[in-house]
């Protein structure tokens, strides 16, 4: 496949185009940022939330080349203001999205957030996992955020006939750093196979996976990953004697989202002044 990838110089980003291209892809990079050092492959720099930048890389790379697909991982990767976050992640989908229905690129995968739930209480979830047929349940405007875009990729795939899946992220990380990351953790390797996975599953509609490994303590249902194909290998256990103990494990434990739940947030949503 030939796919576009934002955010292509960022922590995810960099693995995912690695991984791709090792898989046989051809990857073009999107990023705010000229390509890091010693990247060969084609690069676009351009903010995404400018829907007109956006519109002239899809003029240009769709007069060479045929776009199969595109996987958007740009966006903050941390708590901002609502409009920031609106901007980051939603406006920036609404722009590519737009450009792919003009240009008949029909693929849409996304880095959205286990904080897309985050505030889901773990105590009480049955069997201790949480599935994707529960309601949007966000800890921050980071995860509203989030919320809004899967939403938006809805809209789309309704509308347009556009193929989207959500991938809520947990921690991407080379390895877990901290107990509730025993949880939580997504290695690189299974962030490449489940990228692929949405990819190339057959007309997933619209659709939605957590982006976690196969860890022994996971609390996130992986049954919608593996209804698309996505199969991880890698389990955070191997760490867990290792990982430092902290004295917020426990308080991180108490939400899906871990820190980002117990966070205090930016108020007032808008500024007035
Ligand atoms: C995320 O979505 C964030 O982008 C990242 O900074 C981590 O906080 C991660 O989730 C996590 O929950 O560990």
């Amino acid at each position: 496949m030939r796919v576009l990838v934002t955010g292509a110089a960022g922590s995810i980003g960099r693995v995912v185009t690695v991984g791709l291209r090792d898989r046989g892809h051809d990857v073009v990079g999107l990023d705010r940022v000229p390509s890091p050092d010693g990247s060969d492959f084609p690069w676009h720099t351009a903010d995404c939330a400018d829907a007109d930048a956006v519109a002239d890389v899809f003029d240009a790379e769709l007069a060479q080349h045929r776009l199969d697909a595109v996987v958007h991982l740009a966006g903050h990767p941390d708590e901002q203001s609502l409009p920031e976050s609106l901007t980051s992640h939603t406006v920036t989908a609404a722009a590519l999205l737009d450009a792919m229905v003009t240009h008949d690129v029909t693929r849409f995968v996304y880095a959205s957030s286990n904080h897309a739930v985050g505030r889901t209480p773990r105590a009480g979830l049955p069997d201790g996992v949480l599935g994707i047929d529960t309601r949007p349940r966000p800890d921050s405007f980071y995860g509203v955020a989030k919320v809004a875009t899967e939403a938006l990729m809805s809209l789309y795939a309704d509308r347009y006939g556009l193929d989207v899946v959500a991938l809520r992220i947990g921690s991407f990380l080379p390895e877990p750093q901290s107990v509730r990351g025993l949880s939580t953790w997504l290695s690189h390797d299974d962030g490449v196979r489940m990228v692929e996975a949405a990819l190339t599953t057959p007309a997933p509609g619209y659709a939605v996976l957590y982006g976690v490994s196969a860890n022994t303590r996971g609390w996130w249902d992986l049954a919608p990953g593996h209804a698309l194909g996505y199969e991880p290998l890698d389990d955070a256990e191997a760490w867990a004697d290792r990982v430092p103990r902290g004295d917020d494990d426990a308080a991180e434990a108490a939400y899906v989202g871990g820190p980002f739940a117990l966070e205090p947030m930016f108020r007032p949503a808008l500024d007035r002044s």
